[in-house]
This record gives structure tokens, sequence and C-alpha cells, in this order.
């Protein structure tokens, strides 16, 4: 028998807290998750009192009333609604207040609110009992009050909620991988929300409630259409259905983007070349950003995938990515930004692919316009359950560098089960450079942008625990400082329940949930051992793709000997391209974090680990304690019926139930392959391999969503 984990422990103990605890006194009933954290549940009948002066639609205001104070007063009352339960209060005791204003209300002025960036906020408590709302800009009186319901949606009281809090990174951005026809690239949550048939005239009241739970937690920017672009979205048509999102989402402090295809002046301008230094073609953006700036005027600019899995781009005419991206950064001018993507690699290139990168990129520091920002992604390969920080971050000092991290779980289960995703950004985020910061550092004058996870599922995630890596993402823009922990004990509280064993059962399975993917589907540094095109589902034997970077076997070098990359200097010497003091701490096998072990080294099956095992041990070993985890989850869930209503509760119990298998099904075809290699036993008590290798090799799944 296998020992149990930390985690699985961790995890019985919790199952039998809440068994323990008392059950809910108001009754649950069915919710479908479309509310996501912002359902408000009911305050107890003490509770609702209490807050009833800090809620509802009786607030008093200081400063003009904009559509943005607007929704920061209906959104006060909703949530005054729904949590209290009561007519507003007849004394209400909530005052919002532009800074400007302050003094003609006798209230002292705040200073922390000197020079904070846009959309900053403080919280106080002032002379009696009343709680005061400040801030410079209507925005900011919008995130404080999501930030005073948040408070008391977690915690069910006002108290406590003084704060002064300012957004961490200017660009809070997600990235839609949305096709014009409503399919959604990697999505898994249905088709797209965006409704580009009927749009402009009729508005779907998602896009409404869209930008609310992007407000909520400090969302600001939205790029509408996939990477890989259609030109034609550029066209007139299309600039209007922009218009109306844009009207719709500009009260919220929520700036369009998009994404252009860089073949446009070809595609729909009549044009004969799309060469960046011709000067018809700078005249053609030249004049398309006029075009959208006079329907959109404060239109964000332009994210673009360029010379990047068969995109078009500058090297096309033998230009720079510098070339391409100040070609269109000259055409926003001072009005907007280009959001130049890092994410680069040949096939006629046969560098290691998690080089490529940065051998295109790093040499083209200081020659990007000052409008340019390089968007690069959390590691070097793609959004792998684990890799190292892309060695970019810090490499650039001269340009401007913000991070793009994936919402959607294209190799983390997709929507199945759970992978809360805050531990994997804090990872990187805290990573240290080594060159001037850690990567949240380097990325702060700037931003992050999400590959979003919403779809028309009418929870908007596919499974609702994928509500809270949108939730999360937002927060930790906002505050790349705020914990994991604290980040999921929030949105539980908001989305599930605010009584703390229940509460804090949830959290801890959300927490090492990350970790268990990594487990079962990539241990000890291993990635992309995906399937084909969809990449849904183990397939480490995959060798025979046209393009060797493509490839599984590409990344494990798996033979009857050893298995690993070695990017140290009898490699690649991909190390290389980070700081020494960071390269040294992973050039060592013997010392290497194991995280990160089968990433930078080739080693043989019998190598020692420090736990004492060998290595082929060690991966069996990690395999089964990601299955062990999956189940412990299922149970943890299970136990938590009591508490949560039962569509919900039924809806992720499914995602669990799936999420065992999947883990079974990753274990056994992996171990399989990895086992045809090199003939070696399973270590003793490992449960056997139920079926042979190529069953698992025929599995096929050709209507798998998302690719
Ligand atoms: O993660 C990979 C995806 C592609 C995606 C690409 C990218 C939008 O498999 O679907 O294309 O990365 O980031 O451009």
């Amino acid at each position: 028998m296998m020992r149990g984990t930390g985690l699985v422990n961790r995890l019985a103990m919790l199952i039998a807290a809440v068994g323990a605890a008392m059950f809910p006194l108001a009754p649950l009933h069915a919710e479908d998750g479309y509310d996501l954290w912002l359902r408000h549940a009911p305050l107890s009948a003490v509770d609702a009192q209490a807050a009833r002066p800090y809620l509802g639609r009786g607030v008093q205001l200081l400063g003009e009333m904009s559509p943005t104070v607007k929704l920061a007063l209906d959104e006060l009352g909703q949530a005054g609604e729904r949590m209290t339960g009561l007519e507003p209060s007849p004394h209400p005791a909530l005052v919002l207040a532009r800074a400007d204003r302050l003094e003609s209300g006798g209230y002292p002025s705040d200073p922390r609110l000197a020079g904070a960036p846009p959309g900053s906020y403080s919280i106080r408590a002032v002379r009696s009992g009343r709680i005061l709302i400040t801030a410079h800009d209507d925005l900011g009186l919008l995130y404080g009050a999501f930030a005073l319901i948040r408070h008391i949606g977690v915690t069910g009281t006002v108290a406590g909620v003084e704060a002064f809090s300012a957004p961490a990174m200017p660009l809070r951005m997600l990235n839609h991988w949305d096709n014009p026809d409503g399919h959604v690239e990697r999505g898994y949550a249905g088709r797209s929300i965006f409704d580009w048939w009927h749009l402009p005239e009729k508005l779907d009241p998602r896009m409404i409630d869209y930008a609310r739970a992007n407000a909520s937690v400090g969302i600001n920017a939205v790029v509408v259409n996939n990477v890989n672009a259609r030109g034609f979205m550029l066209e007139p048509r299309y600039i209007a259905k922009l218009k109306r999102l844009a009207d719709t989402w500009r009260p919220y402090g929520i700036r369009v983007f998009m994404s252009a295809r860089f073949s446009a002046p070809r595609d729909i301008g009549g044009l004969p070349t799309a060469d960046p230094l011709d000067a018809a073609v700078a005249a053609w953006w030249r004049a398309k950003a006029d075009e959208i700036y006079a329907s959109i005027p404060d239109f964000g600019g332009f994210l673009v995938k360029a010379n990047s899995e068969g995109q078009p781009g500058p090297q096309d005419y033998g230009r720079s990515h510098a070339d391409g991206a100040n070609m269109l950064a000259a055409a926003l001018g001072t009005r907007g930004t280009v959001i130049w993507r890092a994410f680069v690699y040949k096939a006629e290139d046969d560098t290691d692919r998690t080089m490529q990168a940065y051998a295109e990129f790093a040499p083209l520091d200081r020659q990007f316009a000052d409008n340019v920002i390089l968007q690069i992604k959390n590691g070097p390969l793609d959004f792998q359950p684990r890799e190292p920080f892309h060695p970019l971050f810090g490499a650039m000092p001269k340009t401007k560098v913000m991070l793009e991290a994936q919402i959607t779980r294209e190799y983390l289960g997709q929507a199945t089960g759970m992978a809360y995703l805050a531990p994997l950004w804090k990872e990187v985020l805290a990573a240290d450079t080594g060159r001037g910061g850690t990567v949240a550092q380097i990325v702060a004058p700037v931003g992050m942008a999400g590959v979003a996870n919403t779809g028309s599922d009418r929870n908007w995630t596919g499974t609702h625990f994928d509500a809270a890596n949108w939730y999360a993402f937002g927060r930790l823009a906002w505050n790349p400082a705020l914990t994991s922990d604290q980040i999921a004990r929030e949105w539980t509280a908001q989305t599930f329940t605010r009584a703390a064993a229940p509460r804090e059962a949830i959290v801890q399975m959300m927490l090492g949930s990350r970790e268990t993917v990594v487990k079962y589907t990539s241990p000890l540094g291993l990635a992309h051992l995906m399937g084909t095109g969809h990449h849904y589902g183990p397939a480490p034997w995959v060798c025979d793709l046209e393009r060797p970077d493509w490839n599984p076997c590409y990344y494990h070098r798996a033979d009857a000997q050893g298995i690993g990359f070695d990017r140290t200097t009898t490699g690649s010497n991909a190390l290389a391209q980070y700081a020494p003091a960071v390269a040294n701490q992973w050039a060592d096998p013997a010392t290497a974090n194991p995280r990160y072990l089968l990433w930078f080294h080739h080693l043989p099956w019998t190598h020692r680990m420090a736990s004492g095992r060998t290595l082929w041990d060690e991966l069996v070993t990690t395999y089964d304690q990601g299955v062990l985890e999956t189940e412990a989850r299922a149970q943890g869930w299970a136990a938590l019926a009591p508490h949560i209503d039962p569509e919900r509760h039924a809806a992720v119990a499914t995602d669990l139930a799936i999420q065992r298998t999947e883990a079974r099904w990753w274990r056994n075809a992996s171990l399989s392959f990895w086992q045809s290699l090199h003939s070696l036993p399973l270590p003793a008590g490992a449960a056997p391999i139920p079926e042979r290798l190529e069953a698992y090799q025929a599995r096929t799944f050709p209507e798998a969503p998302g690719q």
C-alpha cells in the first residue's frame, strides 16, 4: 500500500472536521454558478442588521454622479438587498467621496492617496461609525465599493474593512482566444461569450455581467479576439461591434484591445505587401488606427502574434520584430499600445525550442518604441503544468515587458477536476531572476495578461472551480503579494460558504490541486507529454510529428538508459540564458530542486534521488501520489455535501470523479510507456498497470474541444 502524502493526510483530517461541524442553518437552494463570486449570500440575522447601514441604496455621495459612480451605488444596493434581505437603513453610514470633495464634507484627506495610481482607494472608519471610501477617480470608488462588498462577503461583517489599496500593475488584462465564429481556441467552457454575429445591434446581458466580474477583481483591459487573428476583424463592421462593447465596458474601467493580424494590409487592405518598412503599409495602419479611434477614443491598442506558429510577421519581409512592432506603435501614437508576443519558435531552427524566444528578443532590447510592450509567457516553453520562469524576464531592462499567464487549463486537465492556479502564478511571480528583481517586480511597471477561461457555459468557466482561477488572476494582477491561501479563502467564502470548517476544507483542496496535476501528468520537471493537437491526455510515445519540437519525445528524450532534457553545458545549455546565480541553483542534479530536475538534466533511470529511491521509483511514487490525491479530493468533497447546494455539489463531484479517472490514465499510460523503454519492474507495492501500452496508444479523441 502507498503511504498517504502530507496532503492526503491533511485532507483526511479536514473531512473528519467537516463531518463534525454543525449543519448550516439556512436551507441550501440549487445554484448554477452564474453569479460567480458575486452571489452575495445572505448574512446571519445579526450580521445583516449590523451591515445594513453600510450596504444598500442609501449611500451618501460626495462628488459628481457619473456612469461609474452609479455602478458603485448599484453594486452596493444589490449587495445590500441580497446579503441583508432588509430595506435600506434609515441611517446609512457609508460615504463615497472623491478625494477633491472630502473637505466639503468635513472629512480628513488621506495622504496615502497622493500620487497613487488610478483606481487606488482608501476605506476608513470616520466619525460616528461611518465608513468612508475615497478615491481620486470614479473607478477607485467602484473598486472601493467592490472591496467593501468583498470584505463583508468574506467575513460577514464590516469590522476590519479599513484598507488602502493601490494596483501593483497598470495593465491587468484578459486575452481571449475567441474566434469570430464563436469557437474558442483552448476554450473548455462552451462557445465564445462574444456574439459577433448579433453585435452591434444586440448586446447580450452577459457582456454586463462579464464586466462586473472583471471590475470586481480589478481587471481593466480585454483583448477580445484570438492572437491567431483574422484580418477581417479590422474591417469597419467589426469596429462598430467593438465600439458597442467598449461603450458597455467603459464605466467598468475596462479598455478594449484587439489582436491584429500582421498581414491585414494584404488580407483586407488590397496592398501587395505587409512589409513594415513599406510606406503604404505604415499609412494603411495609421489610417486604420485613426478609424478605430474615431469610434473608440480610448481603444487600448493591438496585441500581435507574429512569426509564430505560422502567423504572418515582419520576418516574412526580412524585418525584425522591432521593425514590425514599432511600425504599428507609430500608427497608434500616444493613443495606444502595441503588445508584441515573445512566444516564437521556428521549425527550421534546431536550437532547443525553449531557448529561441530569448535568442530572438534579448538582442532587441533598446530597439522597441516607448508604446510597445513585450508579452512573455511565464515559462520558456508553453504554459506547462510546471516550467522554470522565462529567461527573458530581467534580460531586457530597456524594454517594457509584461507577463502572460494562461487561465484556461490547456495543459492542466482542461475543464475537468480541480487545478487552482494561483500557486503556479505565484511561483513565477516570486521567482528571483537574479537580474534586478523578481518576475513580479520586473513586470509590475507594466502588467499581466491572462488567457481567459470564459465561455458560454452557464457557470462561465466549465467547472465551478475554474472561476477561482479567473478570480485569482485578477487579484494577483492587482496585488501579487496576496497569498494563494488568502485568495482561495476569499473566493471560497464568496462562492460557496463562509462557515469556517467547510471553507477551510475547500481551501486546502484548492491549494494542492495544481501540484496534484503536476504529479500525475509531468512529475520531476517533465513537460509537453500530452496528446497531439487537442493536448488532452497522455501521449509520451508520440515521436512522428512533422516538426520535431511538437513531439513529446523531443522533450523527455527517454530511452533504455535514462530520461530528461540536458540543458546544461553538455546539452543545449539553456541554463546559460539565466543569470549565473539562478543557473547555478539548477546546474547540479544533486542539488537542483527536484521540481525542475528533468527539465534541465538527462539522468539514468537508476539515478539516486535525495529520497534514497532511484529516479524510476521516484517517478512511480510521484505519479501514485498524484492519483491518491485526486482520490482524497473526491472524498473530501463528498463529505462537504451538507454545506454546498446540491446542484453545484453534484457538478463538482462529477468533475472530481473525472479527474480521478484521468489521473489513473495518465499514471498508467505514462508508466507503461517508460517501462516499455527500460523494462524495469514497478517498485514493490505499486499497483499493476491494468492495460497494455497499445491500448493507451490506441485511444483517440477527435471530438476533444478547444483545438
Ligand atoms: O499554447 C499554445 C496553444 C495554441 C496557442 C499558442 C499561442 C493561440 O496550443 O493554441 O495559439 O500556444 O500562445 O500562441
